[in-house]
């Protein structure tokens, strides 16, 4: 960060003290992740400069299908950046053995309002996980596009097992005939059964969208089922667990590629982020190796552990444990007494651990407050952290728990944090240039 610190020391300062957070913090936020210092590079390269309207190919008119001879791009000068593009479409059609992939939509956001657009119109009903349920904004919240421009009817997780109900699903799908379903989610701690949402899809003539942002990383592992072969379009980002740069991702069979290009390009956005579909081929790269499986692997097992040590504390979790990435601490309602997810998300952070609170199944307090804290390993995994590690955390996690009124033991704890995410390095070479 040498010219931004000459250039601009206001900007470095933030900038130097976030990669201090990073490095020094436990990063527990399920959807975040660290990227390789290839990944990094793509992202702040040249690449950023050029205007790339289009794709790095045309539909021939001939035979209908996409010819990567032919030019699709609307400026001059894109036969560079065309190779980086096709490597993150033809990396992203083999990890995840799809027909098509369009690596542009800038945002998880954005590839499911593309991906919709493709399939059904304004007004239409979408029967969709409802948000305080483990959902995500764009599946149907009124401020958001989806409850803005499309019917939304939510279905939950059933009350007493916490995971999803397939009859039950089946059940509202058959009363409400939504022309699309969708499923994915960023708060369900429990695998996804996508065969049986196209069973349900089939019988009441919907498509079915899959948003699979959280658990990317573990279907190109071949560790969780597969949305592929099951969903019509299936959207994710390319920044959880997949370990890539902010970015979405949009897959599907060949008969809707046309719809879902013409709806990312120019139906939702304009010039592509270069740099960042460069940074996408770099993740994909890596998500092809070996020992990207083994990495997922351990963020299965680290997820497992520390939900274990976590009950063993004494936490309760919601469907009482995980089968992915993630858990979430249901802390107890206002009547019982212990903090609320927003107060617990201070008091870890003062901690050093950096959570985030999240409504449980049938909250009594409001989103920006909720019950719960919701807890990933895709991060601490990255850096080496393995299951001793997840006993630590867990008893880090129950100390701030008791003492979450007490700044000071906060404060030792967060010197105790600190040193062990120490013995983890992260971007050393970067802290040491910056030193
Ligand atoms: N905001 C993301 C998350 O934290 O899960 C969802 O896209």
């Amino acid at each position: 960060m040498q010219y931004i610190k000459k250039s601009d020391p206001e900007l470095y300062q933030a900038m130097l003290r976030e990669l201090q957070r990073q490095t020094g913090n436990l990063e527990l936020i399920a959807s975040e992740n660290f990227v390789s210092r290839a990944v990094l590079e793509a992202a702040g390269s040249v690449l950023t400069n050029k205007y790339a309207e289009g794709y790095p190919y045309r539909w021939s008119k001939k035979t209908d299908k996409i010819n990567y001879d032919l030019y699709g791009r609307y400026y001059g000068g894109c036969e560079f950046i065309d190779e980086a593009e096709k490597l993150a479409i033809e990396r992203a059609k083999t990890i995840f053995k799809c027909e098509h992939a369009n690596v542009q939509p800038h945002s998880g956001s954005q590839a499911n309002m593309a991906a919709y657009f493709a399939l059904i119109k304004p007004g239409d009903t979408i029967l969709s996980l409802e948000l305080t349920h483990g959902g995500h904004l764009t599946h149907g919240h009124p401020l958001s596009f989806s409850g803005y421009l499309f019917n939304i009817v939510p279905y939950g997780v059933n009350r007493e097992t916490e995971k999803f109900d397939y009859d039950e699903i089946r059940r509202i799908a058959l009363e409400v005939k939504p022309q699309m379903i969708l499923t994915g989610a960023s708060a369900y701690p429990r695998a996804i059964n996508f065969a049986r949402f196209r069973e349900i899809a089939d019988e009441v003539k919907a498509k079915l969208v899959v948003d699979m942002a959280h658990i990317a990383g573990l279907i190109a592992a071949g560790l969780h089922q597969s949305p592929v072969p099951y969903a019509d379009i299936v959207t994710s980002t390319t920044h959880k667990t997949l370990r890539g740069p902010r970015g979405g991702l949009i897959l599907c069979k060949e008969e809707y590629a046309k719809d879902v290009d013409r709806w990312v390009f120019p139906g939702t956005q304009g010039g592509p982020l270069m740099h960042i579909i460069a940074a996408k081929a770099a993740a994909f790269q890596e998500a092809l190796q070996p020992e990207f499986k083994e990495y997922q692997n351990q963020i299965m097992i680290n997820a497992r552990t520390l939900a274990k040590a976590l009950r063993d504390e004494g936490f309760n979790l919601v469907s009482g444990g995980t089968d992915n990435h993630l858990m979430m601490i249901n802390l107890g309602t206002e009547e019982e007494g212990g903090p609320s997810g927003k107060k617990m998300e201070e008091s870890l952070d003062l901690a050093g651990i950096t959570a985030n609170k999240n409504t449980v199944p049938f909250d009594t307090r409001k989103p920006f407050v909720a019950s719960g804290i919701r807890l990933g390993t895709p991060a601490i995994t990255t850096r080496g952290m393995k299951e001793p590690e997840m006993i630590r955390i867990a008893n880090f996690i129950k100390r701030v728990f008791n003492d979450h009124e007490n700044d000071e033991k906060l404060a030792k704890i967060k010197e105790e944090v600190s040193t062990f995410c120490s013995k983890f390095p992260l971007y050393a070479d970067l802290l040491q240039e910056n030193r």
